[in-house]
């Protein structure tokens, strides 16, 4: 494979844009790897300028769970784009997207429509104070939501794969109410609680973090973390842009019976365009303006071409069929994976759920950021880098969770754990038995 036009581009992006991107997780300073650019994408697979086409397990982040260009989807688009783009007057669709969402998502009777995962995130954040009357927030060390202000502590994603701690800019009045617990820790959570369970407004969680690579939730952790909330008064939070509409169609609340009081959503919801959302019970989101006093705006939020194209993709979802189709996939590609592994004699510790997973450079359990970290990530570069010669792009950090779509096939998979076997195979010569990982 070559790469000229794409290391051209970038030199040129360089010029104009931090990093030459519009995200930083984007670059592939992680994985010692100049960004492709994407001329196309169609199913499941990527094509970039220099004409290299590859199977795709990033999908936008998540949004493509269908896969890229569904026909619905477009069609959807087409049909609506000559109609005008965004009006900033209510329409039909907006009204359709939020019955859909009210009728998949078991803890949502109200929801609001925003532009982003950080958006959404911000603004429950927002609601959860100004309905309780209180300041401080919990979070969890590894899980990411978005880059508002007061939720950039001890995050993943991008701060994880380049390894920042918090960020300049933020000042300290900014985040001293706000409080980060190891994942998966339930007592951690009591001991805050209680000592300052009264001031805590909201704890707010990915019910199965996707940010520091894919951790699931200890079994009895969501119910614990329900009760905790229930009985010091603070609301609980779903962060739910990934696995909203990705690991069931009601997402986690669906998938592990915990009821959160206000969820958070995006990626998939837009369909591969801009869209978030939050929402929750009627006597919370009743808080919101202009019918409450917690104020919360967007121009474009709930734009006709956004909501059609989530709607779209919503409605292909709930035809029923293919949450199990999509499991099915992933799980043979992870039993592919551990294969190539093992008979690499390579620490691999493959963490998977529904259509998500990733796998860690570590002999493992991975249950938290702690455990995480402890992940090799130049024998991860190197599998980036091998995994890429060989025609399969996968997200450039160690930190962040592969995705497999409607559109990945048997053959795709086959390919991709052909190429892992290959690949796992010079990691293991760079890195003999994983003798790298952190201690
Ligand atoms: P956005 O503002 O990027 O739409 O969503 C923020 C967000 C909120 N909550 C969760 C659980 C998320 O995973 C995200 C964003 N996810 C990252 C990937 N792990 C987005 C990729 C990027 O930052 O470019």
């Amino acid at each position: 494979m070559n790469w000229n036009i794409s290391n051209n581009l970038y030199k040129e992006a360089c010029k104009l844009m931090p990093g030459g991107v519009n995200s930083p997780v984007r670059s592939g300073r992680a994985v010692g790897f100049e960004p492709l650019f994407i001329k196309k994408a169609n199913g499941c697979h990527i094509t970039d300028e220099d004409g290299n086409v590859y199977i795709d397990y990033v999908g936008s982040w998540g949004p493509l769970i269908l896969g890229h260009s569904h026909p619905e989807v477009v069609a959807a688009l087409r049909d609506v784009v000559d109609r005008g783009t965004s009006y900033g007057i209510p329409t039909r669709l907006e009204i359709e997207m939020a019955r859909k969402v009210v009728e998949m998502v078991p803890a949502i009777d109200m929801v609001r429509m925003v532009n982003s995962g950080t958006e959404a995130a911000m603004s429950a954040i927002r609601l959860a104070r100004g309905y309780t009357g209180r300041k401080k927030i919990i979070k969890f060390n590894g899980c990411y939501h978005g880059h508002a202000d007061s939720l950039l502590v001890k995050s993943g994603s991008g701060l994880m794969t380049f390894g920042i701690p918090g960020t300049p800019g933020i000042p300290e009045e900014i985040v001293e109410h706000t409080i980060s617990l190891p994942y998966n820790d339930l007592e951690a959570v009591r001991q805050a609680m209680g000592s300052v369970g009264e001031e805590v407004a909201a704890i707010i969680v990915e019910p199965v973090a996707a940010n520091m690579g894919v951790v699931l939730p200890r079994v009895g952790y969501l119910e614990g973390l329900r009760r905790i909330c229930t009985e010091h008064g603070s609301l609980l939070i779903f962060d739910e842009v990934i696995t909203g509409f990705r690991i069931a169609p009601g997402g986690a609340q669906q998938l592990f019976g915990v009821m959160p009081d206000l969820t958070c959503l995006g990626k998939i919801i837009g369909g591969g365009l801009p869209v978030g959302a939050y929402g929750g019970k009627k006597e919370i989101m009743e808080h919101v303006a202009p019918l409450g006093p917690v104020y919360q705006a967007g121009t474009l939020s709930g734009n006709p071409l956004a909501m059609c194209a989530g709607l779209s993709m919503l409605n292909v979802l709930s035809r029923g069929g293919i949450y199990e189709q999509i499991e099915e996939m992933n799980t043979y590609m992870c039993v592919g994976l551990e294969e190539a592994a093992n008979s690499a004699g390579v620490p691999m510790t493959i963490n998977r759920i529904a259509s998500l997973g990733c796998g860690f450079f570590t002999k493992g359990p991975v249950i938290d950021l702690e455990s995480a970290a402890k992940s090799d990530t130049e024998s991860y570069a190197i599998f980036f880098r091998e995994m890429l010669k060989r025609g399969v792009y996968l997200a450039p950090s160690q930190f962040e969770a592969f995705f497999v779509s409607a559109a990945h096939e048997k053959e795709d998979i086959d390919r991709t754990i052909q190429a892992a076997f290959d690949a796992l195979k010079v990691v293991g010569q760079s890195c003999p038995s994983g003798e790298r990982e952190k201690v």
